[in-house]
């Protein structure tokens, strides 16, 4: 009985009288054994049950705990879920804006080399259309050239001949020929007339203008009746007048060789300095002068 078994009872409590039913001291005995085990026992459930109540705290701090983290985490993870879910959407979306900037590349790329070869075709045009203005241009000028001339010389002046003051001028005018300067002068004879002397200022000019406005290259010597093949460096004009005043090019003449003694006049932006000294029989285009 817990009555029973809570009360203490010592050994010497009990006499013979008090326990009818134990007779013999191994009655004795055994109830006092009963009596330790029952005192032993009592404290064993009273410390089993402390520890398992213990447990059953601790238990339910740590299942409590856990629902607390288990909560959080859960929260947590459907947060990571959204943001997931959302950073999944602008992916698809940035995806999708990609794909579309990237067809509108390559379609700007395609229109971009249209425009490039429409721009070449057009430059190519342009180039062709300018070449023919100047072109256009260089005959207009010939043709007011030609009637100037024709205006000038007032048909004192045979065909293709130039009046300046009471003198007419023939400008060599056959394409790539070219002479030496005896046939050059003789050809001027024949013509009815000789090599020109061009022994002023207003000469120079008037040849040099004519020559500029041919757009012939600087090369293009005409020559004049002026040589030095009698005595080097003394020049004199075919009718043995002496040379007054030269329109050379700078560093000429310089009789270059040796082999240069006959005078031809060039185009060139200085119109005053135009002359060079050149072999004799070298091939030119020449000048011819004639009295109407
Ligand atoms: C060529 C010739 C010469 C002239 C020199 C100038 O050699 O026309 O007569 O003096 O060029 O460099
Ligand atoms: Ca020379």
């Amino acid at each position: 009985m817990a009555s029973s078994s809570a009360e203490t009872y010592r050994r010497d409590d009990f006499g013979t009288d008090d326990m009818p039913f134990c007779n013999n001291s191994e009655d004795l005995q055994e109830v006092s054994i009963l009596t330790v085990r029952g005192e032993t026992g009592s404290g064993f459930y009273r410390l089993a049950s402390t520890i398992l109540g213990l447990l059953s705290v601790l238990f339910l701090v740590v299942i409590i705990g856990m629902s607390v983290l288990y909560s959080e985490v859960s929260g947590r993870h459907d947060r990571l879920a959204l943001n997931s879910s959302q950073a999944n959407g602008e992916l698809e979306s940035l995806k999708a804006d990609y794909k579309r900037l990237a067809a509108t590349k390559s379609t700007l790329h395609e229109e971009f080399g249209k425009v490039l070869s429409e721009k070449k075709a057009l430059q190519v045009r342009l180039e062709r259309a300018m070449s023919q203005i100047v072109a256009l241009r260089q005959e207009k000028e010939r043709s007011e050239n030609q009637l100037k001339i024709s205006r000038d010389s007032c048909g004192r002046c045979p065909q293709g001949w130039r009046l300046l003051n009471a003198t007419c001028y023939y400008f060599s005018d056959e394409g790539l020929h070219k002479r030496g300067w005896e046939q050059s002068r003789q050809d001027c004879v024949n013509k009815g007339g000789d090599l020109a002397v061009v022994d002023t200022q207003e000469k120079q000019e008037f040849v040099s203008e004519v020559l500029q406005a041919s757009r012939l290259g600087y090369w293009d010597g005409f020559w004049i009746g002026l040589k030095d093949d009698h005595t080097e460096g003394v020049w004199k004009w075919r009718d043995g007048a002496s040379l007054e005043r030269g329109h050379w090019r700078e560093g000429e003449p310089n009789d270059f060789y040796s082999a240069e003694d006959c005078a031809a006049t060039y185009p060139t932006s200085k119109p005053l300095e135009a002359w060079n000294d050149a072999p004799c029989n070298h091939p030119l285009k020449w000048i011819c002068e004639m009295s109407p």
